[in-house]
C-alpha cells in the first residue's frame, strides 16, 4: 500500500445538487437562486456556510437577518431560522432579536444601500453600542436590485444609471464607519479572497460585540458592465492584481476609490471590549445590586 492515501473517486455522472459540501447549510429547494452568473455574493455565502461546517454550531443557536436587495435573498437560502425584513431595517429588526433572545448568535447578511444607505442610522448607533451582531455587508458599489443606481459606496467617477456622467457624491469608507463609531471587529475582503473571508468568518462568529464584515463583490451585471469593466473573471483579475493585505491598517486609509488598490485584512480586533449587553447587565448591577433581576434571564429563554 502506497504510504499516501488514495483520493475519492467521484461519479460525476451520477453527481447530485445534495452531494454538494455546502448543501446541507442551503434550503436546496430553493435552488436555483436568484443571482447572475460571476455574481459574488454566492461566494460569500459558500464561505460562510464552510465556517459554519468548520464550526459545528447548534443550528438552534443560529439567527440570520438580511434586509432587502440582491444581497438580502441571501436570508432566504441559509438552512437556520431566517428573516428576510424589510428595506433597511435589518439592523433594527437584529437588534430586537437579540434583545429578546440573548443566546442566539445573530449574523446579517444585506447590501450597501440597505446597510449605510436607509439602514445607516441603525448601523452607526448598533456599532456605537456594540451591539452583538455579525453584520456581512455585500458591497457591490451599487443599489443593484433596483437597477444599478448610485449608493453611497459608488467610488468617486463611477457610472450608475443615476449618474450617467460619473459620481461625484463622496463614498463612505465603510470600515472607518464602523470602527469610529465603536465595533469590537472590523474586516474587509474581496469576492475572491475565498480562505481568507472563511477564516475571518470562524474568527468573528466566536467573537463578541459588533462585528462588521465588509466584502467588496462589484455587481458584475450592473455596475461591472456599465464602467466596462469586463467580465466576472476580469473582476477577480482585477481584485488579485490590487488588493493589498494590510492588518491591523488605520481604517482611516482604506478608501476605495475607482478602480484603485483595495486594502484587505483584519483592521479591528479588540475581544475583551464590553458589549451592550454586559454594559447593561453591570450597570443595573451596580445601581439596583440585589433587586436586578436579568431579563433575559442568563442563557436566554431557551427551553430544551
Ligand atoms: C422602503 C423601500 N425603499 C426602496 C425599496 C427598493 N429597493 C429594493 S432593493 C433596493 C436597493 C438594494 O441595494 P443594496 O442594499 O446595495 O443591495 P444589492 O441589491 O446591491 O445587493 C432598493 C432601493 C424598497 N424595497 N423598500
Ligand atoms: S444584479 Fe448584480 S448584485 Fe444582483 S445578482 Fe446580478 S450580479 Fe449580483
Ligand atoms: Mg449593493
Amino acid at each position: 500500500m502506497s504510504a499516501q492515501a488514495e483520493a475519492p473517486t467521484i461519479d460525476m455522472d451520477n453527481v447530485q445538487p445534495e452531494d454538494h459540501p455546502i448543501a446541507p447549510f442551503i434550503r436546496m429547494d430553493r435552488m436555483p437562486h436568484i443571482w447572475c452568473p460571476t455574481c459574488g455574493i454566492g461566494t460569500v455565502v459558500k464561505c460562510y456556510a464552510a465556517a459554519m461546517e468548520k464550526l459545528d454550531l447548534d443550528p438552534k443557536t443560529i439567527a440570520i437577518v438580511s434586509g432587502i436587495g440582491c444581497t438580502g435573498r441571501v436570508a432566504g437560502y441559509m438552512n437556520y431560522d431566517a428573516f428576510h425584513t424589510t428595506h433597511g431595517r435589518a439592523i433594527a429588526f437584529a437588534t430586537g432579536l437579540k434583545m429578546a433572545r440573548t443566546e442566539l448568535n445573530v449574523t446579517l447578511f444585506s447590501g450597501d444601500g440597505d446597510l449605510s444607505g436607509i439602514g445607516g442610522n441603525h448601523f452607526i448607533h448598533a456599532a456605537r453600542r456594540n451591539m452583538d451582531l455579525l453584520v456581512v455587508l455585500v458591497n457591490n458599489f451599487t443599489y443593484a436590485m433596483t437597477g444599478g443606481q448610485n449608493a453611497p459606496t459608488t467610488p468617486l467617477k463611477a457610472i450608475s444609471s443615476t449618474m450617467p456622467f460619473g459620481n461625484f457624491d463622496q463614498p463612505f469608507n465603510l470600515p472607518h464607519l464602523a470602527a469610529s463609531c465603536g465595533a469590537s471587529y472590523v474586516a474587509r475582503w474581496t469576492s475572491l479572497h475565498i480562505r481568507r473571508m472563511t477564516k475571518t468568518f470562524e474568527e468573528a462568529m466566536q467573537r463578541k460585540g459588533f462585528r462588521f464584515i465588509e466584502v467588496i463583490a462589484p455587481c458584475s451585471t450592473l455596475y461591472a458592465r456599465r464602467n466596462k469593466l469586463g467580465t466576472g473573471l476580469n473582476l477577480m483579475q482585477f481584485y488579485h492584481d490590487n488588493s493589498e493585505i494590510r492588518h491591523g491598517e488605520d481604517t482611516r486609509n482604506v478608501d476605495i476609490g475607482f478602480q484603485e488598490k483595495i486594502i484587505c485584512g483584519k483592521f479591528v480586533d479588540e475581544p475583551e471590549k464590553t458589549t451592550y449587553h454586559e454594559n447593561m447587565h453591570t450597570h443595573y448591577e451596580q445601581v439596583l445590586g440585589d433587586k436586578y433581576v436579568p431579563m433575559p434571564p442568563e442563557g436566554g429563554w431557551r427551553d430544551e
